[in-house]
């Protein structure tokens, strides 16, 4: 492979670059247009450059005449608040049905020694050229906003450092990824207590909606002494838990049926 000839070969790539994000980007817009809240923050991709192209073909032991095999000349990281929306995006992934999942490596549950995090995709990715349909390999990356942070400052020093990280530049940076690794594990915790404090507050408010409905229907129906009764009763059970006032709520809805039954409606 010659010099001249890499323009021409990156191509495709720049193109499933391109594709590719313009995509994921969509995606983002419209789950965020549909459900308010988006699994995908942010996404961006490059095309890697020749020279780290062919030191990768090497440590690969690629020749460069099968270059194309080096799985990350096109690259996508995609960003997720949260480890939960990493799982959403990878379902997606494997679902598609413009690209082919030949590869998932997850260094999640498995973390490199140096501390990075990160859970990534090697895909057949089919791009359309004036000369017909090429097939090309490209690598996904998904990562929460700590893992990227993380993982950008480390890249950064080991670019600085040409992979010779002073031993203890090297210590504080697996330290600093534990402490990333701990910002997510609480950043979860939250996520759950936000979802479980929501929940909480449907129910209840759905609760008291069907109370205030029967107690209305009692008045309606000129059960006027009940219907006050059960109302003293939502105002104490109101101060309570959540419980208390399903416990009204079966309660008056007893009462609905029996005089029901005994055709006092
Ligand atoms: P917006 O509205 O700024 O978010 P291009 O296709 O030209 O947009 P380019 O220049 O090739 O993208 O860059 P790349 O590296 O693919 O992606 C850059 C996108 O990632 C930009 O979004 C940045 O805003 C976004 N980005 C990069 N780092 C961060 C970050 O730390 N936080 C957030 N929230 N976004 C980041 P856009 O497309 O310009 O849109
Ligand atoms: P660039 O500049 O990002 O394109 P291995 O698991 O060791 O057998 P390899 O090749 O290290 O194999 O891992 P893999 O799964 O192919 O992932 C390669 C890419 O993941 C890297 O690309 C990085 O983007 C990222 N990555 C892997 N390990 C680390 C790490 O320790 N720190 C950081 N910051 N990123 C990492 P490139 O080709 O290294 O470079």
């Amino acid at each position: 492979m010659y010099g001249r000839d890499w323009d021409t070969f990156l191509l495709p790539y720049e193109q499933a670059v391109e594709e590719l994000k313009v995509k994921f980007r969509s995606l983002r817009t419209e789950i965020k247009h549909t459900e308010e809240y988006t699994p995908i923050e942010f996404c961006t991709g490059r095309v890697k450059k020749v020279s780290s192209i062919i030191e990768k073909a090497k440590i690969l032991s690629i020749p460069l005449e099968r270059v194309e095999e080096v799985p990350d000349i096109a690259g996508i990281r995609i960003m997720c608040q949260f480890q939960e929306d990493m799982h959403r995006v990878a379902e997606h992934i494997r679902g598609r049905k413009d690209m082919t999942v030949v590869e998932e490596r997850d260094y999640v549950t498995n973390r490199k020694p140096s501390g990075y995090r990160s859970y990534h995709f090697i895909v057949k990715y089919p791009v359309q050229t004036a000369s017909g349909e090429q097939e090309l390999l490209a690598e996904i990356q998904l990562r929460t906003l700590a893992m990227n942070f993380w993982a950008t400052i480390e890249h950064s020093l080991n670019y600085k450092y040409k992979g010779n990280i002073p031993e203890q530049v090297r210590e504080r940076l697996v330290r600093a990824a534990e402490a990333s690794y701990r910002l997510d594990g609480e950043m979860s915790a939250i996520r759950d207590e936000i979802k479980a404090a929501q929940i909480l507050f449907e129910t209840k408010s759905n609760t008291v909606a069907d109370i205030l409905s029967m107690i209305e229907k009692m008045i309606h129906n000129g059960h006027l002494e009940l219907a006050a009764e059960f109302h003293q009763k939502f105002h104490e059970a109101q101060s309570e838990d959540i419980q208390s006032l399903q416990r009204l709520s079966e309660e008056i809805q007893q009462v609905l049926q029996q005089l029901e039954q005994n055709n006092f409606f």
